[in-house]
């Protein structure tokens, strides 16, 4: 209801709208509308009220709080029941918790902080406040648990064209998931599974993106890797509410189509907005380095390096430099 009432003194926060006409707008009594005022006006939301004229919003504070991604969001089911933490462990823990309490589909957990920002193999993901996106999203895809893998591509698609939609940003993709903008991580995404052995029963993607951090909020160690939208649009701050919603209506359309079509549509988007498919590159695996062409990727994100000899090897798992 509070991201309803958001929308409207969003849409018409140029002029007033009185305490009656947001009653009858939404249904509630005006005691109802006062309360949702006063909520909005602890969250950080600054608005002016006049005798006999209304309510006018003055000042949005930049947090994707359910209530402010609700005011914006157009999708049907991808994010539409939200939760959202100022402060949180890991968002991931948070959504396989609400996950194995059958939370459904589309299902959205956001913090503001996590405290230990989860990466894969064990690494950390820097989660300062203030600043980025966190979040996650629980998906129940009728699939067998071996195709999962195809969600994390899926995902980096969406990620991509959605930080282009809401920043005009053109990053990029590179193998297996990180998102750059000028050949910085801006994005990191995580894909785990709650899973029975030939079906999946929810599928919990994690992303975190980069947002308004200026050099000085990355750990020393980040600083010469990492980037943000705003780094790359010369200190421009961005409403993190309006990138989460571009992010999930790509999304939706994404994950829909998959469902419906299979893999192979996001595999060719996958390589065009790929930084790696067409370069020389070397893959560093667990046992060994190896060089050649990156010529694309199979139906289950295994890279496929062309080597000197003209043989292909099949990449599993690796750092590509
Ligand atoms: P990854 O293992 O590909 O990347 C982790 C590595 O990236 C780190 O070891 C570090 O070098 C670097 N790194 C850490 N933090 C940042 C950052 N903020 N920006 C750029 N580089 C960084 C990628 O793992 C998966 C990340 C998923 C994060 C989301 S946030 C919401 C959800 N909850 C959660 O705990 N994790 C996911």
């Amino acid at each position: 209801m509070r991201g309803k009432l958001l929308q409207l003194l969003m849409r018409t926060s140029n002029t007033f709208v009185s305490g009656q006409e947001i009653s009858e707008n939404l249904g509630i009594s005006r005691t109802a509308v006062w309360k949702h005022i006063e909520e909005l006006r602890k969250n950080g939301y600054e608005l002016e009220a006049v005798p006999r004229k209304g309510y006018r919003l003055t000042h949005t504070p930049n947090h994707a709080t359910a209530d402010e991604i609700e005011a914006i969001l157009s999708t049907e089911n991808i994010g539409k029941n939200i939760i959202y933490k100022k402060e949180v462990t890991s968002t991931q823990a948070l959504a396989h918790d609400m996950a194995r309490n059958d939370a459904s589909e589309g299902t959205l957990v956001v913090a503001d902080y996590q405290q230990k920002g989860k990466g894969r193999l064990g690494r950390e993901w820097h989660s300062p406040p203030g600043t980025g996106l966190w979040f996650s999203l629980i998906l129940r895809p009728d699939i067998p648990p071996q195709k999962a893998p195809q969600l994390t591509l899926l995902t980096a698609v969406a990620v991509t064209e959605g930080i282009n939609k809401a920043a005009g940003i053109e990053a990029q993709i590179k193998w297996p998931n990180d998102i750059l903008i000028d050949g910085k991580k801006t994005a990191g995404i995580l894909t785990e599974m709650q899973s029975e052995p030939d079906r999946v029963q929810a599928v919990i993607v994690g992303i975190g993106i980069n947002i308004n951090q200026q050099p000085e909020h990355f750990p020393e160690l980040l600083l010469s890797k990492a980037t943000s939208l705003s780094i790359a649009k010369e200190n421009k701050i961005f409403s993190r509410a309006k990138v989460i919603a571009a992010i999930l209506e790509r999304y939706e359309d994404w994950y829909y189509q998959y469902l419906i079509d299979g893999f192979e549509q996001v595999r060719k988007r996958w390589e065009e907005l790929a930084v790696t498919i067409g370069k020389e590159i070397t893959a560093t695996t667990v046992t060994k380095t190896v060089e050649g062409l990156a010529q694309g990727i199979t139906e289950d994100g295994v890279l496929l390096l062309k080597k000197k000899d003209g043989q292909i090897e099949h990449i599993y798992s690796a750092d590509i430099h």
